[in-house]
């Protein structure tokens, strides 16, 4: 097959379909990646507009511009846009776009998810955006601290959209986060062992699973105060049991990590800039993973530095103190890793450095103020005023902005196959830069003078008018820096002539397909035997396109990668793919109508949606079953090997198990507010308790372990040739009777809207009952899928991937009922 024939193959396998229907139907990684930065870059322009409207507010003493209720809502929206509609999926949209091409595989794990993530993040956009047009927007500042969100402070919606749609859109940073720790450890190059990984793609994984244990914590958090203020159930009211300081600990269980979800991915991406910049490799490529992974650890044992004046005990203080500070050492490794690569070769100051000087000088200002802050009598000096929120926008906007800038530059001739023309990039960086730091260093000053944040005015005797005036002004220096920017894009997005395939010279894969690329990525995949392929072998792209490489006959037509070992990148398995649907925008939909039942208070469409997305979700499964087996396939380069479905360890069961990781940081946080709560809050022990009970206790505990001991015997019978359904049945029972068990629990306890206890054991109730209704479904459709012939001793996948949900259950039962049971017989 030449060429040509084998690249028109290709594209009628993998093209998205032409037109309208291609942007709704598109599983395809270029496109969605195209479709998350597009939106997420819009939403960065309504985050801006925001911002200018503050600073017009703030340029002059007793302005009169607009009123505190309006302003409450800017700063809020401003925040929540930036932190949650910008920064997190700018880094989903990138690593979508980016990931396979640089892994050297023609998609993510799971295309259909792709998808769904970015209509869940469009649709919860969405509802924001709503509100904020029609001035019901969020106003309680955007990390939202009860008792000021609580019912009774905020009785409006306004803030219901807030918990609601962030929730919604988190679903998309969860989705990403499962999809890309998968594909960077089973979707790479064959060749391409764990310390050949390009750069970027250490930082994708780290900051994934940073999402997947960061974010449930929120989620949590979020969940428990609109089920305070939709039903009255008690978590954050001092007066019934709650703390209000328990939404705090949640909020910085994330928000603390989240500055290093945001920083990771910037830095990923300044470490595969800088050494093709300077023409060399990158100097410590060990440490800077090593010191990548402290980070990440580091940062979940920091939340508390946000807190330091809750009244914290003083021995806490000197240890989250002393930790924060900490942080600047595996920060400072990578900054001297970067410095010494520049040092080793020979820096050329393309368009992309540029902004790569602007993130040295801004970082490393904003590292210095967040040592000073995190040294606890100074931090009681200035918390809460705008020395705080210009030093979080010194590590934001020069710890991100600056870097994706940079990467935005590096990247744009790959995805439009073009050279820039003019010198606009120029002349905006420097806009960008000097108004960046006059906006906010004028800040730092008047933030030590004593102007606090969020305040909608001041008096002309504070004196604070001519420092103010002079942010202003440069705020709308920068912002015409950053449209310039935009007008750079769109002109060589549409007039700029073609340009080289590899401009930059760079050794990754992503520089060695099409360009721009090609629906497929890679006409055959690559064997990868370096970390920078393309200095190794030169002519690899030329190669790959002759299909010298795996995968390069395309005689079925059927979407297909490959699937490797996790450590040594050893080919394992031959993976199909689902084609172009529909399935997931209406999942989406159906998913958004679920939350907006509960925004707007429509009960009675709650369980109707949810039935919607369980139905949705079993075709969407079923769509993976197969009739029969197929045995070994052929792959190219004389190679055999297994249907990745064919396997117990299928993607399937991988995704599983890091939904699983962060399913279990939501539980764990559960957990941990009812210990919280136990040991901090007023009035416990509650005057009523839950009768506890041996018997339930017993009985539970044996009928969740019986599920899924049954659950393992039945994917060891089916390996054997052995008729599954004698250990699926009695699996099916033993969840039943868990179930009943929780729903017994949920009907015995005392009324959950009059003390936190009962409110606390009730989530934990309804979360075990979720969770053996879902156990329930999931070994329903095995049965059926045992009784229709779609499984054998070799179509074995969903048998594995039952055995860990239902573990996972067992586990979570234990847990609760001791929590429900056994503090009563103690007491
Ligand atoms: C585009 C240039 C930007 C300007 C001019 C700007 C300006 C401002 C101003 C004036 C405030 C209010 C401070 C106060 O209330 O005292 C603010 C708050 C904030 N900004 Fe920005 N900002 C910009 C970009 C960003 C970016 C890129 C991020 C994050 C990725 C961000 C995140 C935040 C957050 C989290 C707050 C706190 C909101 C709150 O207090 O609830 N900003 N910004
Ligand atoms: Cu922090």
């Amino acid at each position: 097959m030449n060429a040509l024939r084998r690249h028109r193959k290709l594209d009628a396998i993998w093209a998205s379909e032409p037109g309208w229907k291609g942007w709704t139907s598109s599983v395809n990684h270029s496109d969605l990646g195209r479709m998350f930065l597009f939106t997420a870059f819009f939403f960065f322009l309504v985050g801006g507009v925001l911002a200018m409207l503050i600073r017009a507010q703030l340029a002059t003493p007793d302005s009169a511009f607009v009123d505190a209720g309006a302003f409450a809502q800017f700063f809020t929206m401003h925040g929540t846009i930036m932190m949650f509609l910008f920064a997190i999926p700018t880094f989903e949209g990138l690593a979508i776009y980016l990931l396979p091409k640089m892994l050297g595989t023609r998609d993510l794990a799971f295309p259909r998810l792709t998808a769904y993530g970015y209509w869940c993040y469009a649709f919860g956009g969405a509802m924001l955006l709503v509100a904020l047009f029609f001035g019901i927007a969020p106003d309680g500042g955007w990390f939202m601290y009860p008792p000021l969100t609580g019912p009774l402070h905020s009785p409006g919606i306004n803030t219901d959209f807030w918990l609601i749609g962030i929730t919604f859109v988190e679903i998309s940073a969860i989705c990403a986060a499962v999809e890309f720790t998968v594909s960077i450890l089973k979707y790479r190059a064959p060749g391409m062992s764990l310390d050949k990984m390009p750069i970027f793609a250490w930082y994708a994984l780290v900051t994934s699973l940073m999402i997947l244990t960061g974010f449930p914590p929120l989620i949590l958090g979020s969940v428990l105060l609109e089920v305070e203020r939709a039903f009255s159930l008690p978590f954050f009211q001092a007066d019934l049991g709650g703390d209000s300081l328990l939404w705090q600990h949640l909020f910085w269980l994330f928000g603390h990590p989240e500055v290093y979800i945001i920083f990771l991915p910037a830095a990923g991406v300044i470490s595969t800039v800088i050494p093709v910049m300077a023409r060399t490799t990158l100097l410590g490529y060990g440490w800077i993973v090593a010191s990548a992974l402290a980070l990440a650890f580091l940062s979940f044992g920091l939340w508390v530095h946000h807190m330091f004046t809750t009244g914290i005990p003083h021995m806490g203080l000197a240890f989250f103190s002393a930790a924060s500070t900490l942080v600047a050492v595996p920060t400072g490794v990578q900054v001297f890793a970067w410095i010494g690569t520049m040092w080793k070769g020979r820096p050329e100051l393309h368009m992309p450095m540029l902004h790569i000087l602007g993130f040295f000088v801004t970082f490393i200002i904003g590292g210095l103020t967040g040592v000073m802050v995190a040294v606890v009598p100074f931090d009681w000096q200035a918390h809460d005023t705008a020395f705080i929120a210009a030093h979080l926008h010194y590590v934001l906007f020069g710890g991100f902005v600056f870097p994706m800038l940079a990467g935005i530059y590096y990247w744009l001739p790959l995805v439009s196959g073009r050279k820039r023309l003019f010198r606009l990039g120029e002349l905006a960086f420097a806009l960008i830069f000097v108004g960046f730091h006059g906006t906010f260093l004028a800040m730092h000053w008047v933030g030590l003078l004593g102007q606090r944040r969020r305040i909608e005015t001041y008096d002309a005797e504070t004196g604070w008018g001519v420092i103010n005036f002079i942010s202003s002004v440069s705020s709308f220096v920068m912002a015409i820096g950053l449209a310039m920017v935009l007008v750079d894009i769109i002109i060589h997005s549409f007039v700029a002539v073609r340009g080289p395939r590899n401009p930059w010279r760079a050794g990754t894969l992503e520089w060695a397909g099409m360009s721009p690329p090609a629906a497929y990525n890679f006409a055959s995949l690559p064997m990868v035997g370096a970390r920078a392929p393309l200095y190794d072998t030169p002519d690899l792209s030329n190669r790959l396109a002759k299909g010298e490489g795996y995968l390069g006959a395309p005689d079925v037509a059927r979407r297909e990668t490959l699937m490797v070992d996790a450590a040594s990148g050893r080919l394992e398995a031959l993976v199909i793919y689902p084609g172009n649907t529909r399935l997931p925008i209406l999942m989406a939909s159906v998913t958004g109508g679920f939350f907006l039942s509960i925004l707007l208070k429509l009960f009675w469409l709650t369980p109707l949606a949810l039935a919607g997305v369980a139905a949705l979700a079993l075709v969407w499964v079923w769509q993976l079953g197969a009739r029969d087996d197929q045995g070994p396939q052929k792959v190219g380069r004389g190679t055999l090997l297994p249907l990745a479905n064919e396997s117990d360890r299928s993607p399937g069961w991988w995704g599983s198990t890091f939904l699983l990781m962060a399913n279990a940081t939501f539980f764990g946080s559960l957990l941990f507010g009812y210990a919280f709560l136990w040991t901090v809050a007023p009035g416990w022990p509650p005057a009523q308790w839950l009768a506890p009970s041996w018997v339930e206790l017993a009985f539970g505990i044996g009928a969740a372990l019986v599920a899924a001991l049954a659950q393992h015997l039945s994917a060891r019978r089916n390996r054997a040739g052995t008729p599954p359904m004698i250990a699926l049945a009695p699996a099916l029972l033993a969840t039943v009777a868990t179930a009943v068990v929780f729903g017994v629990l949920l009907l015995r306890l005392p009324p959950p809207d009059g003390h936190a206890y009962a409110a606390t054991l009730m989530i934990l109730s309804v979360y075990g009952l979720t969770h053996a209704l879902l156990v329930l479904l999931m070994q329903g459709f095995l049965i059926l899928q045992v009784q229709c012939g779609y499984t054998s001793p070799r179509r074995r996948a969903g048998f594995a991937v039952v055995a860990l949900w239902s573990d996972y259950l067992a586990a979570i039962t234990v847990l609760i009922l001791l929590a429900a049971h056994l503090p009563g017989m103690i007491a």
